[in-house]
C-alpha cells in the first residue's frame, strides 16, 4: 500500500511517498515535485536506532541513574508537582518540530487550564525576531511571499540564510529559476555553499545588515525609486523616515559594513534594474541583539518601492523547523494566547469563551531564553534540547540543577537535556504517529502513520493530554485522535477570521496541501489599526559583544547539510551521509599564517564564557576575523553569550568574541 506523507526536518516541507519498501520524494507533490535531500531520505532510518528512548524513566537526583517507570507512576508524579506548585512557577518548553496538535493541547493545558503563560519554545531562539518584526511591520505574523514566487521574481537577496545546506530543496528551485535569468545576490560573511551559485556575494561584516539596508533606503528615496502610491494608500511613516534618514551619514554607514563602494555600488545597479524582487533571510539577521530592528530595515525596503502583496516579490523570512509555523498560528509563544491573539481583556473574553475555562492569566509569560532563570518548581521539556541549544551553557547547566522537577519528552535518549532531568518519557517519532504542520509559506500538510507506534511511546499530544486528565481536566481533554484536535483549531481559528484554517480538509492534507492566508494577500491587507503597514526608522546601535585584544574573533555558528542540530536522528552510524566533518573551525588563510595553525590542527575556542575542543579548516570563505563552527559541535553553546534582543529575546548566537589556541599533542 501506497502512504503519502511529508518530510519532518526542515521548513520547506517536502512532499514523499512511501510503500513498504522505498521512502521517495512525491512527483505530485507542488512543493519538492519528487525531489528530497538526504535528511529526508533517510528518516525512517533514524527511527529504528538503539539511541530511541522506548520507556518512561525516573530518578529523585539528577546524580543518580534512572529506573524505568511505567506511565501511570510517572504521571501521577508530574500531576502532583503541577498541583503544589504555584502557577508562575510552571514552565512549558516545546518546540517547532512538534506537530500542530501537539502544541495545541500543550498551550490549551498550559495556558487554558493550568493558568500560566509560560508556554514557550525554541522558536524563540530561531524566529522570533521575524514574528516581532512581522507584528510591528504588518500588524499580524504573516508570511506574503510563497515558494512558487521564486519562478516570477527577477532578483532574489538572500541574506543571513545558507539555503544550500539548510533549506535544500527551495534551494535547487533557486538553481532552476537561475537557468530561467533569476539574479541572485548573497549578503552573508561567508562565502557559503550558497555564495557559490551567486551573482554578487557582499561578505558583510558580522552584525552590519542595518547600516548596509539603511543605506539602500536612503538611495531608494535619494533616486527616488519609491512607490508614491502604495506608500500613499497602504504604508504609515514615510516623511519620518526620509527626515531621519537626510541625518545620517552614508560614509559612516558604508564603512560598518566592512563593504567597498564598489561592491555597494554593485548591489544597487541589480536593485534598481530588477522589476520583481525577493528578499528571503533566516538566522543571520533573527539571531541578533537587533534582530527585529535587522527584519525591519529589510521589510522598509519593500514597503518603501512597494514589492510587496505582488508576484514574484516581497519579503520572505524562511522559517527553519518543520512547524516553526503552525506554533505560531496556535500561539505556543509565550507572547501569545492563541490564534494570533494576545492577552487584551476582548482576546481573554473569547479565547476563554471558546475554551470554557476561566483561568486565563492576562500577562505575558516567560520567553524559553527567560525560563530556566525563573526559578521554576517544573519545567516540562517537549520535542528540544535546551541545555545544547541555549547560549552560555555553563549558566544553563547552573539555573537547570536548582528546578526540583524536570521532565523531559523525547523520542530518543542521548539528548545533552537528558543528563539534568527527573523524568523521561518516550515519545513516538515522525513515522510512528500523524499530524499536522504548517510550512514556511502557509502549506498546512500532513506527516503520517507509516511503521507501527513503538509499544510504550506515544505522540505528544496524547502525552499532554494524560497529564492534563490527571490534573482532572477530562472534558476539555478528551480527544481520541489528531483529527479531532485539529478540527477543534480550525473552529478557533474561526475566532480570528483572517486564519482561515477552518477551511482546510483534515483528511486530504498528505496529497494536497492547503495553504491559509492567500486572502491576505489578494487583498494586500494590513492588520495595524488605520490598515497601513508601518514603516520603522531603525539604527545599528552596535550592542553585541565587541572584539578585543584578548578575544579578538568573531565566532559564527550554523548549519551543515546532512546534519540536523544535535543529530539525534541524524548523526547515526546508518545515517552517516555527511559530507561535512561534525566538528570543525573555519579559518582565513591569513589568521591561520599569523597562529602558525594548519588544516586538522586540534584547537581549543575560548570565550569569556567557556571552551571547546575543534579542528581548524583553513577556507578562503571566510572573512579574516571571524570563524565558523557547525551546529553538529554538540559542546557549541558553552562559549557563546547570554545577550539577547531586547524586544524579541532572541539571542545573539553569532557574535561571540573568541580566541584560539593549538592543543598541545
Ligand atoms: N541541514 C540542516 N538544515 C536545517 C537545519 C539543520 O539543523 N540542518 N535547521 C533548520 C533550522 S531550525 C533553521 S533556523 C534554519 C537556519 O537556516 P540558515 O539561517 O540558513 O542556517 P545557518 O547555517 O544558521 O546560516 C545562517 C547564515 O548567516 C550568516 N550570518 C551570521 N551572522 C550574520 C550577519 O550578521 N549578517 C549576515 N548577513 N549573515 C550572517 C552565517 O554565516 C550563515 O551562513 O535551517 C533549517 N534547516
Ligand atoms: N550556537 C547556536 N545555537 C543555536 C542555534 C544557532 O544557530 N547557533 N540555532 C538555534 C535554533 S534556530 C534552533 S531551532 C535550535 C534547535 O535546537 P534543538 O531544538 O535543541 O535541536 P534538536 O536537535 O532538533 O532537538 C530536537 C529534540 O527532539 C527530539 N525528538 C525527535 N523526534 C521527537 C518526537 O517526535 N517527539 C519528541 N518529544 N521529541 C523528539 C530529538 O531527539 C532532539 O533531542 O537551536 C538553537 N541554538
Ligand atoms: S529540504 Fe527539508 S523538507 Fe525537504 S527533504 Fe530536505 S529536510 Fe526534508
Ligand atoms: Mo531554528
Amino acid at each position: 500500500m501506497q502512504v503519502k506523507s511529508v518530510c519532518g526536518y526542515c521548513g520547506v516541507g517536502c512532499g514523499i511517498q512511501f510503500d513498504t519498501q522505498q521512502l521517495i520524494g512525491d512527483i505530485s507533490y507542488p512543493i519538492n515535485e519528487g525531489s528530497l535531500c538526504s535528511k529526508g531520505v533517510s528518516e525512517l532510518v533514524s527511527i529504528q536506532t538503539e539511541t530511541r528512548l522506548l520507556r518512561p524513566v525516573m530518578r529523585n537526583h539528577i546524580h543518580e541513574a534512572y529506573t524505568v517507570s511505567s506511565w501511570k507512576e510517572s504521571i501521577h508524579k508530574i500531576a502532583t508537582a503541577l498541583k503544589q506548585a504555584p502557577k508562575e512557577k510552571i514552565g512549558f518548553y516545546l518546540s517547532g518540530q512538534l506537530l500542530t496538535e501537539d502544541y495545541y493541547v500543550a498551550n490549551k493545558l498550559g495556558k487554558g487550564f493550568i493558568g500560566t503563560n509560560n508556554v514557550d519554545s525554541n522558536s524563540r531562539t530561531c524566529m522570533a525576531s521575524a514574528v516581532t518584526a512581522h507584528s510591528k511591520a504588518f500588524g499580524i505574523d504573516y508570511v506574503p511571499v510563497r515558494m512558487h514566487d521564486i519562478k516570477h521574481t527577477d532578483l532574489l537577496i538572500l541574506v543571513g540564510a545558507n539555503t544550500a545546506e539548510a533549506h535544500v530543496v527551495f534551494h535547487n528551485q533557486i538553481i532552476k529559476a537561475k537557468k530561467r535569468g533569476l539574479k541572485v545576490i548573497v549578503i552573508d560573511p561567508r562565502f557559503t555553499t550558497t555564495a557559490k551559485i551567486a551573482d554578487l556575494h557582499l561578505p558583510i561584516k558580522v552584525g552590519s545588515d542595518i547600516d548596509l539596508f539603511n543605506l539602500l533606503a536612503s538611495h531608494i528615496i535619494d533616486e527616488d525609486l519609491i512607490d508614491h502610491a502604495f506608500i500613499e494608500s497602504s504604508v504609515n511613516n514615510f516623511t519620518l523616515l526620509k527626515n531621519k534618514f537626510k541625518r545620517i551619514p552614508k560614509t559612516k554607514m558604508l564603512k560598518r559594513t566592512g563593504l567597498s563602494k564598489g561592491q555597494f555600488q554593485a548591489f544597487w545597479e541589480l536593485f534598481k534594474s530588477h522589476e520583481n524582487i525577493i528578499s528571503a533571510w533566516t538566522m543571520g539577521l533573527n539571531q541578533s541583539t537587533q534582530g527585529v530592528d535587522k527584519n525591519l530595515s529589510l521589510i522598509n525596503i519593500h514597503l518603501l518601492t512597494g514589492k510587496i502583496f505582488k508576484r514574484g516579490n516581497g519579503p520572505f523570512s524562511l522559517t527553519g523547523q518543520p512547524n516553526a509555523m503552525g506554533g505560531r498560528e496556535v500561539g505556543g509563544l509565550s507572547t501569545m494566547l492563541a490564534v494570533h491573539y494576545g492577552f487584551d481583556k476582548k482576546s481573554i473574553k473569547k479565547v476563554s469563551e471558546f475554551w470554557q475555562t476561566d483561568k486565563i492569566n492576562p500577562n505575558v509569560g516567560l520567553t524559553a531564553t527567560e525560563m530556566m532563570r525563573a526559578n521554576l518548581d517544573v519545567l516540562i521539556i517537549c520535542h528540544t534540547d535546551p541545555v545544547y541549544h541555549l547560549p552560555n551553557r555553563h549558566q544553563t547547566e547552573a539555573l537547570i540543577q536548582k528546578i526540583p522537577l524536570v521532565v523531559e519528552i523525547n523520542a530518543y535518549d542521548n539528548s545533552e537535556t537528558s543528563d539534568f532531568a527527573h523524568i523521561k518519557l518516550p515519545a513516538a517519532p515522525w513515522g510512528e504517529k500523524e499530524g499536522t504542520q504548517t510550512n514556511m509559506d502557509r502549506a498546512i500538510t500532513k506527516q503520517m502513520k507509516l511503521t507501527r507506534t513503538s509499544i510504550d511511546c506515544k505522540p505528544d499530544w496524547e502525552i499532554f493530554q494524560l497529564i492534563a486528565q490527571a490534573l482532572g481536566h477530562k472534558k476539555a481533554f478528551n480527544f481520541q485522535n489528531p483529527q479531532e484536535i485539529f478540527e477543534e483549531f480550525q473552529a478557533m481559528c474561526r475566532l480570528n477570521p483572517h486564519l482561515d484554517i477552518y477551511n482546510a480538509n483534515y483528511k486530504t492534507l498528505s496529497e494536497s496541501p492547503f495553504v491559509w492566508g492567500e486572502a491576505i494577500r489578494k487583498e494586500r491587507k494590513f492588520f495595524t489599526k488605520n490598515q497601513k503597514a508601518n514603516l520603522h526608522f531603525v539604527e545599528n546601535r552596535l550592542i553585541s559583544e565587541k572584539t578585543s585584544l584578548e578575544y579578538p574573533f568573531i565566532l559564527l555558528t550554523g548549519r551543515t547539510r546532512d546534519q540536523w542540530h544535535s543529530g539525534t536522528k541524524t548523526n547515526l552510524p546508518k545515517t552517516l551521509l555527511h559530507h561535512k566533518k561534525l566538528n570543525f573551525c573555519e579559518i582565513h588563510p591569513n589568521d591561520a599564517k599569523r597562529l602558525a595553525l594548519r588544516t586538522g590542527d586540534a584547537i581549543k575556542i575560548m570565550s569569556k564564557q567557556g571552551e571547546i575542543i575543534s579542528e581548524v579548516l583553513i577556507t578562503e570563505s571566510i572573512r579574516e576575523k571571524t570563524l565558523f563552527v557547525p551546529l553538529s559541535h554538540r559542546k557549541i553553546n558553552y562559549l557563546t553569550n547570554s545577550l539577547l534582543d531586547s524586544e524579541s529575546m532572541e539571542p545573539d548566537y553569532n557574535h561571540t568574541p573568541v580566541r584560539i589556541e593549538k592543543v598541545k599533542p
